[in-house]
């Protein structure tokens, strides 16, 4: 029996790290939550990047953002010198953007159910891919017109590094490692916090490659 409680504290990663992290009032990590969907999101992934592939935007003031990115759902995250807005077509392919895949619904909708987010309908799902040194700086999400409904963030592929700060941009932040398969959630009072992504590591993922690959869920109409 002392064998199987010192197996259970300190031979396993899962029992020592708690499968659900409660980040701030409104946000939870769930470690390891879409794991059991890998093969569908991946297959899913290959399919969507197939109609709408990665693509590098530019801000408002020229700049590229490092990280690739396509959409799928009824609206699209769109980037460009008119700035930042969501959009019906895909404006590199002329159509509309892939649809979302009702796996992609489920698990969204059931974090956010489980975080505290009854009735989360996603129109968006907003996928970043990041290569090595690719990031994001510090921002909010504020592009979407209900800011009731929570966020789902899915993140697969090369373990990176998460900073999570306040709903002022001088707060002090905190570093999560987000790694294949967590799922982060969050609404309410943390709706509006800032948070970013540190250069993506130089790391290989065996399914997913040199690659991170971020799923974000939203309500954006
Ligand atoms: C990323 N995620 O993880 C970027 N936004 O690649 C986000 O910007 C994000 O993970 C809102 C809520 C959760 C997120
Ligand atoms: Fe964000």
């Amino acid at each position: 029996m002392g064998n199987n409680i010192d197996m259970h504290l300190f031979s396993d990663d899962e029992a020592v790290e708690p499968a659900r992290i409660e980040l701030a009032e409104g946000a939870v990590l769930f470690r390891g939550r879409a794991l059991a969907y890998e093969g569908e999101i991946l297959a899913q992934l290959a399919s969507i990047e197939a109609q709408s592939p990665f693509r590098h935007m530019v801000t408002r003031g020229g700049h590229e953002i490092s990280a690739a990115m396509t959409s799928c759902g009824r609206m699209g995250w769109v980037s460009d010198r008119n700035g930042y807005r969501y959009e019906a077509i895909d404006p590199l392919t002329g159509k509309p953007w892939p649809p979302m895949p009702a796996s992609f619904t489920k698990l969204a909708v059931e974090a956010a159910s489980d975080a505290g987010f009854e009735g989360f309908a996603p129109d968006a799902c907003l996928i970043n891919c990041y290569v090595p040194g690719a990031k994001m700086g510090l921002h909010q999400d504020s592009d979407e017109r209900f800011t009731k409904a929570p966020i789902v963030s899915v993140s697969l592929g090369v373990t990176a590094t998460f900073q999570f700060g306040g709903v002022s941009r001088v707060d002090s932040v905190r570093r999560y490692a987000l790694r294949h398969g967590d799922v982060v959630v969050w609404g309410g009072p943390s709706r509006m916090a800032y948070h970013g992504i540190m250069p993506v590591p130089p790391d290989e993922h065996p399914l997913v490659g040199r690659r991170r690959v971020n799923l974000t869920f939203r309500r954006a109409r």
